[in-house]
């Protein structure tokens, strides 16, 4: 698998490059010869051993507002849901490690608590909501199909409510065109401190018809419990017709703009990665095609879909 959001010359770190594949099929071999072992691969540190209770430990336990109700609406019904220990151990979050694996693996380092976002900008009533407030909001669980630019999918359940409920609540003003998201800085989280060529903290952004859109998603969980730290805990947010990267994790600010806002990944790498980013099989990567894609768990190669299969939905906001 190439590396995807990769390093110019220039500034690629001096880390081994991690083959995230190899992870995966590593868990899989794992897996497969302690069932044919049976009972004599189930010893004490043998278990302790098990990547997947490993991973497993990284996951909040089910506890009030959730589970909350999956909303019909939202289903994804040609491709089967991504398994959550498969979602949970391939993960890209730099703040926690460029490697697939590093996310779960530095799970226990981001701190989630206290946490509060602040709606702000070009708003006529700015506010700051606490998470266990946020948590107190009605919320359903959605099906959506997600896309990394890297040419991974997954199917995965989120909890969460529409942006546009806090967006109106702010009351944005009429000249405002964008919105602008920006994730926690914590200066001590392993990738921020290898990464240093990166401008931290991770920023991104939309456009009005794009954030107040009823798909975009503030999520705060993921298979029926709060979201684990390597999927953006506490809160992040879910776009689901555009690359991985336009869904920002463990945000703190929500910011109503005027004129489009600078995003990190078209900073980093202008040439590579656009403000809107829309998944679109037929716009190739300058460096691989985006006509296929991989389904996260089975491997399998699907056709990818324009607008990851949102166009019925959202295809009006582009014509
Ligand atoms: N703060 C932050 N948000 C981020 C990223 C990141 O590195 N930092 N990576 C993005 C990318 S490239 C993808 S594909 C998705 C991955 O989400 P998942 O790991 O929950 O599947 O998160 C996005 N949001
Ligand atoms: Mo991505």
């Amino acid at each position: 698998m190439f590396q995807i959001h990769a390093r110019q010359p220039w500034n690629r770190p001096g880390l081994p490059v991690t083959d995230e594949s190899a992870w995966v099929s590593r868990r899989q071999i794992l897996k497969a010869s302690a069932a044919t072992l049976g009972t004599v691969a189930l010893t004490p540190s043998a278990l302790a051993q098990d990547p997947d209770e490993q991973i497993r430990k990284t996951l909040p336990p089910v506890k009030p507002p959730f589970p909350v109700k999956r909303s019909p609406r939202h289903l994804v019904t040609e491709r089967p849901v991504t398994p959550e220990l498969t979602s949970a151990a391939y993960n890209n979050f730099y703040e926690l490690g460029l490697s697939k694996s590093d996310p779960w693996r530095n799970a226990d380092k981001l701190r989630t608590r206290p946490w509060t976002v602040t709606v702000k900008g070009l708003v006529g009533r700015p506010f700051e909501i606490g998470i266990e407030d946020l948590l107190k909001e009605a919320m359903e669980e959605r099906v959506y199909r997600f896309r990394c630019v890297e040419a991974w999918a997954a199917t995965v359940p989120w909890t969460g409510f529409p942006l546009h409920r806090l967006l109106k609540r702010a009351e944005p003003k009429s000249e405002a065109t964008h919105v602008r998201f920006v994730t926690v800085h914590q200066k001590d989280l392993p990738g921020v401190v290898a990464a240093d060529y990166y401008n931290w903290p991770y920023y991104e952004g939309l456009t009005m018809a794009e954030a107040m859109h009823e798909l975009t998603l503030v999520t705060l969980g993921s298979y029926g419990r709060a979201l684990p730290a390597q999927h953006g805990a506490p809160v992040r947010l879910i776009v689901p017709w555009k690359y991985g990267y336009k869904s920002p994790k463990s945000i703190v600010t929500i910011e109503v703009v005027k004129g489009q806002p600078k995003t990190f990944w078209n900073d980093s790498q202008p040439t590579e990665y656009s403000f809107e980013s829309n998944v679109d099989p037929k716009v190739p990567h300058p460096r691989w095609s985006q006509a296929n894609e991989r389904l996260l768990g089975s491997g399998k190669e699907v056709p990818t879909r324009y607008l990851n299969g949102y166009e019925k939905q959202v295809g009006t906001l582009y014509r």
